[in-house]
């Protein structure tokens, strides 16, 4: 069989001080950081789309990447060579989940039924790879978004017809993810949202999200699949406005439209950034709430206002990163995806290894330094400090329900003035942060 990676062996952890550019310098699957091996915190996947589909065409050039799998006498030929290469890819990486859509690995057909049998083809080629490896899906889902069809939206389109592809489609891309034993199925609204408010009803197409995804609900509940449903976060692009903004904005309409049991969130480093946030606000958001499900590792470009899907490189990120996902009880169903690509001038096949390897390594170096703040409560000691006054008296009673708006105006009309307050020691936080930064 084709290796499409020849030259590139298995990638070995060698250690901080190795110069080798194929070893890891800090990922190191079997060590164990607080706990849990390196490898069970952090579930690192593979993006199918970008790393096996995504040529590094953009919207001024042709595809420049020299993708071998590519070279296959039809699609569905390339199909099979696709999964093939990143099931090889997976293996030397040592890489146990892959995310897909059901697109990336199979074509679409003239028809829906001749799309949903190109994908039972290559589903069957992505078992065979699995049981061969041990390999799983994180998760799966469906491109809404890139067939015209889908051009006024998915599950928010006028056309109600576009809502039942989009069901149907959306149907067969969870049976399938089900078949392979995937943990989890995300949805990402990527065109549900608008671009004019003047032909848009805005109320009635959220309505119709949420009756697409209690659908969803349903059956899932019908064929028995097991894995975390997620939504996407992510502001904008391609439409101008999207619904699922941000955690907040997806924790909302989940509450309103009572789906909030049914749905964790998958939060995006770059979606994050899009929408004005920091990375770790999104993760400390969805924590808070108890619906941090899984992480798109990345990162955006501040100076780009578009959705770049770099590598993410950011060590202050990374540990920012780890701190709330350790923070959150660790991982069930999600884990750290390479939603990322290589950059347009990185061409040769072995330039995935550079990109995820450092990836990888980065955020080994993020667990740990997480992981020894946390041990030795550096910030966590000045935090509960922060906030001793809710532990007794009046903070507790405050939070026990004792007290209404007359207790609380006697007793500070009694006190005359509130406390003074204690620094809040920003600065000394930083370096200490910084110190362990090493
Ligand atoms: C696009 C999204 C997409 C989702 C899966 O910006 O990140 O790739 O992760 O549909
Ligand atoms: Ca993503
Ligand atoms: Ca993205």
């Amino acid at each position: 069989m084709t290796e499409f990676f020849a030259g590139v062996g298995k990638i070995q952890y060698e250690g901080p001080d190795s110069k080798n550019p194929l070893a890891f310098k800090h990922y190191n699957a079997e060590e164990v950081v607080a706990g849990e091996t390196m490898a069970r915190h952090m579930r690192f996947s593979i993006a199918y789309w970008h790393s096996f589909c995504n040529g590094g065409a953009d919207p001024f050039g042709l595809p420049t990447r020299h993708m071998p799998w590519l070279d296959a006498p039809d699609a569905m030929a390339t199909a099979r060579n696709k999964a093939r290469a990143c099931f090889e890819f997976c293996e030397k990486l040592g890489v146990d989940f892959y995310c897909f859509h059901d697109r990336d690995v199979a074509p679409e057909g003239e028809t829906l039924a001749e799309s949903n049998s190109n994908l039972d083809e290559i589903a069957k080629v992505l078992k065979g790879e699995q049981e061969r490896t041990g390999i799983r899906p994180l998760w799966g889902t469906a491109c809404l978004f890139a067939h015209p069809r889908f051009m006024h939206g998915a599950a928010t389109s006028c056309n109600a017809d576009v809502f039942d592809y989009a069901a149907a489609q959306v149907a067969k891309a969870m049976e399938v993810t089900c078949e392979l034993g995937g943990s989890g199925y995300v949805f990402w609204g990527g065109r549900e949202g608008y671009k004019s408010i003047l032909n848009t009803d805005m109320g009635r197409e959220m309505d119709h999200l949420a009756k697409f995804l209690h659908l969803a609900v349903e059956y899932k509940k019908q064929i028995g699949f097991k894995g975390q449903f997620y939504i996407e976060p992510k502001p904008k692009e391609p439409t101008k406005h999207q619904y699922d903004f941000d955690a907040a904005a997806c924790y909302a309409f989940l509450q309103k439209y009572g789906l909030v049991e049914h749905f964790k969130l998958n939060i995006e480093a770059n979606h994050a950034t899009l929408a004005g946030h920091e990375f770790a606000h999104e993760l400390q958001f969805a924590a808070a709430n108890g619906i941090l499900g899984s992480v798109d590792a990345n990162r955006g470009d501040t100076l780009l206002g578009w959705d770049t899907d770099q590598f993410p490189t950011n060590l202050y990120d990374a540990v920012f990163a780890m701190l709330a996902i350790l923070d959150a009880g660790g991982f069930t169903t999600g884990g750290l995806n390479f939603d990322a690509h290589v950059a347009r001038e990185s061409i040769e096949p072995v330039d995935l290894f550079h990109a995820h390897i450092g990836a990888m390594d980065v955020f080994a170096r993020g667990l740990k330094i997480a992981a020894a703040i946390r041990e030795d409560g550096a910030l966590a000691d000045h935090l509960a400090r922060r906030y001793a006054s809710w532990n007794s008296g009046l903070g507790a009673d405050i939070e026990a329900g004792k007290v209404g708006f007359a207790e609380l105006g006697k007793y500070m009309l009694d006190k005359g003035n509130a406390a003074p307050n204690e620094s809040g020691r920003v600065e000394m936080l930083e370096n200490i942060l910084n110190d362990y930064i090493r």
